[in-house]
């Protein structure tokens, strides 16, 4: 467990170097939640339902953009006024994985226009760094006009059964996120990290890279696809700064019912590590 782990959100803000990354811890303190919803729904409408229900108790709302059958300017023009009406962040959980020149052209135009609308994204290092600093440069390009209101999570480890996310692959992790901090948030991974033997970097003593942890379910221990899950309470005391719950929560019968239930455990979880 690294020493942040143990500071309030409103201590890691005040302190953050990352524009972004206060805001993050801003918005938990403020909602008091460190809830991440992993809205996995298939039509825009259901989507934006979820985000306009959920929206009070959530930190953060995660997409995968692409799953929906229906995309269009309406999904991320709605998405983005919820997300000013609720005071939350979007991630869209694109997974960049390749060179750094399709990177920048996945990111930043195209038919999905991600940095439009995206406050995070995150990428596979399986490409090496050239995607972490291809991604960086265009986020600091004098002409990209969102500037610090963007950042990136590095996909570290990952939570199905055989990952190969593991070992070199995560440590390296650890190494590029210190080399592109301006850019580089934290990690999606299920641990705090960065009190891991690096090879190629050290730890400076204000580093507080952000721990996103996803596979999250209050009633499940996985599915039938490889998926593992571990509840609120163990992710938090593992080093999660923010858990990500998808069909725990919008399959719940009541997805707000269920919303609620995350928040609290969640923020007990934080409370209790944090110790107050
Ligand atoms: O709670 P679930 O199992 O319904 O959904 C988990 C969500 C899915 C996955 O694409 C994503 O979290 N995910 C990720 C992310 C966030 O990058 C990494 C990982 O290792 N495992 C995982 O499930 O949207």
């Amino acid at each position: 467990m690294s020493s942040s782990s143990r500071q309030t959100y409103s201590v890691r803000a005040k302190n953050h170097p990352n524009h972004l990354v206060r805001k993050l811890f801003e918005v938990a303190e403020a909602k008091k939640t460190n809830v991440t919803v992993s809205a996995d729904v298939t039509t825009t409408k259901e989507l934006l339902d979820l985000a306009d229900r959920l929206g009070p108790h959530i930190a953060v709302i995660k997409t995968h953009i692409d799953i929906l059958s229906d995309f269009s300017e309406e999904t991320t023009k709605g998405l983005a006024q919820l997300a000013e009406k609720h005071n939350f962040l979007i991630f869209e959980d694109r997974k960049f994985i390749d060179i750094g020149n399709t990177v920048q052209k996945q990111y930043h135009g195209g038919v999905l226009r991600i940095s439009e609308w995206a406050h995070i994204i995150n990428c596979s290092i399986l490409p090496g760094e050239g995607i972490v600093q291809a991604l960086a440069q265009t986020a600091a390009a004098e002409d990209f006009p969102y500037g610090r209101e963007r950042g990136l999570l590095i996909l570290a480890e990952m939570t199905s059964k055989g990952s190969l996310a593991t070992g070199a692959y995560t440590t390296r992790s650890v190494d590029y996120a210190r080399r592109y901090k301006e850019f580089v948030m934290g990690f999606v991974c299920n641990r705090s990290l960065t009190d891991e033997p690096t090879t190629e970097t050290t730890k400076s003593e204000d580093e507080d890279f952000v721990v996103f942890t996803t596979g999250v379910n209050l009633s499940s221990s996985g599915d039938k696809l490889g998926q593992q899950y571990q509840t609120p309470q163990s992710a938090v005391a593992r080093g999660a700064d923010f858990i990500i719950a998808g069909r725990g929560i919008y399959a719940a019968p009541d997805p707000v019912e269920a919303a609620k239930q995350y928040q609290k455990q969640g923020w007990e979880a934080y409370l209790s590590r944090v110790g107050s």
